[in-house]
């Protein structure tokens, strides 16, 4: 009796084929740096997933070469959740950036893998689309409030629907989100923290005439959006969510630090301006209180920093039933593969809000090609298997690492402030 023949899927999905026989860590700086996580299984199927923490690059690439990838080899990468619970529950030092930044690059590269082996996109492993694209803000920064509004024009003409707009503060060295004339925004410039100086009152003064303005040149409709990148107090946070009501912006960001999360409850009580939340957090603990009290709008943590899709994935659920939405990081220190397991990600997710998108400069897209495509104010993810984004290894490697740091920020009187 001759057997029936066995699916093409399956085929290609025994533990056998689907065991790890390499894993590499890839540091390049194709204009800014980035750490890649690069998986292979015996079948010879590739996942790559991010792994770049801005700043804090090789202590990730440490933690993935020293503590990772001996584990990996062996392993089964179709056992996604039990890798996951692997790395997270069975490290006695669990959490924090590095190590959650190291979680989702296999995370990520795991999914790619199981991609690529079912021959479907990823969005269809999660269940499907949920929308055509995902709606994206740009940035939009300025010395002064007439060149961000002239900024803002020119996201408008080239499609964008949401701007976040940042402007120069009168008094203020190196405001926050705002470039040296001419160049894209990109904080992490010199080998030691550049120090800025940072003053709340000239700051508060200036970011309600801001979105007057940008409401007088640009009318009612375009969705704009800020960040006050944890300048504030709470009190002080909840003084400018309520002094740019009159200007209804899509979001108020970072308004103040939230390690305590309870502080943002006397925000919520003076405005009904919506907050965003949490590019820095790293799990679903950091902003549990935030989203059990509706205390926020929308959560920013991201796939890069946040464990991957397996713990995104939860926490996205979890803020479904408090009406919170996504809102996921993402400038132009998470990579490419970011971007496109966030895009995934974006399509599927029922609670989607927004995604940030910043411009790759044209170094880092060659080294890292992928098929998202931005039309009409949206991203859309393509439909390769996987997350749809390679990296070209050997130009990859004529871009050696060069060690960059954030800047700090200091008070006028010299005390260190939050940046
Ligand atoms: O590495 C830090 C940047 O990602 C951050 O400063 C950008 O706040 C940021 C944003 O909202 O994009
Ligand atoms: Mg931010």
């Amino acid at each position: 009796m001759s057997s029936a023949p066995v699916p093409e899927a399956t085929k290609h999905s025994s533990s056998h084929d689907r065991e790890i026989v390499d894993a590499k860590v890839i540091v390049t700086c194709p204009g800014r740096n980035f750490v890649t996580l690069k998986i292979v299984t015996r079948s010879g199927v590739i996942g790559l997933g991010d792994a770049t923490l801005n700043g804090r690059e090789l202590a990730v690439a440490s933690y993935l070469q020293d503590h990772v990838v001996p584990n990996l080899i062996g392993r089964d990468a179709g056992r996604i959740e039990d890798m996951w619970q692997f790395f997270y529950r069975g490290a006695y030092w669990r959490r924090g950036p590095v190590t959650m930044t190291a979680i989702a690059a296999v995370d990520v590269a795991l999914w790619d893998i199981l991609g690529k082996m079912a021959g479907l996109p990823i969005y269809q492993l999660l269940g499907g689309r949920s929308r055509e694209g995902a709606l994206v803000y740009g940035h939009a920064n300025g010395r002064d409030i007439s060149e961000t509004s002239d900024v803002v024009g020119q996201f408008k003409e080239q499609g964008f629907l949401a701007i976040r707009a940042q402007c120069g503060v009168p008094g203020v060295k190196k405001a926050y989100g705002i470039s040296t004339a001419g160049k894209p925004y990109e904080p992490a410039e010199s080998e030691l923290p550049a120090e800025t100086v940072w003053s709340t009152p000239r700051y508060l003064e200036i970011v309600p005439q801001l979105f007057e303005r940008l409401r007088a040149d640009h009318g009612p409709e375009v969705e704009l959006l800020h960040d006050v990148h944890h300048r504030l107090t709470p009190i002080e946070a909840a003084r400018l969510a309520r002094s740019v009501e009159p200007y209804r912006l899509f979001w108020l960001e970072d308004a103040t630090p939230a390690e305590n999360q309870k502080s943002f409850e006397l925000i919520r009580q003076h405005s009904v301006t919506p907050l965003a939340v949490g590019e820095v957090f790293n799990s679903i603990w950091d902003c549990k209180h935030l989203i059990e009290n509706q205390l926020i709008d929308y959560i920013r943590t991201t796939i890069v920093h946040g464990g991957g899709i397996t713990h995104l994935r939860r926490l996205a659920d979890f803020a479904a039933l408090h009406q919170v939405r996504t809102g996921f990081h993402g400038a132009t220190d998470l990579s490419p593969v970011c971007m496109g397991a966030a895009l995934h990600f974006d399509t599927w997710v029922p609670n989607f809000g927004i995604q940030e998108y910043m411009f790759h400069s044209d170094e880092t897209n060659e080294v890292f090609p992928h098929d998202y495509e931005f039309r009409a104010g949206r991203l859309h993810c393509g439909e390769s298997a996987g997350h749809g984004v390679t990296i070209d290894e050997k130009l990859a490697a004529r871009y050696p690492y060069s060690p960059k740091q954030l800047p700090i920020a200091r008070l006028e009187d010299g005390a260190m402030w939050d940046w």
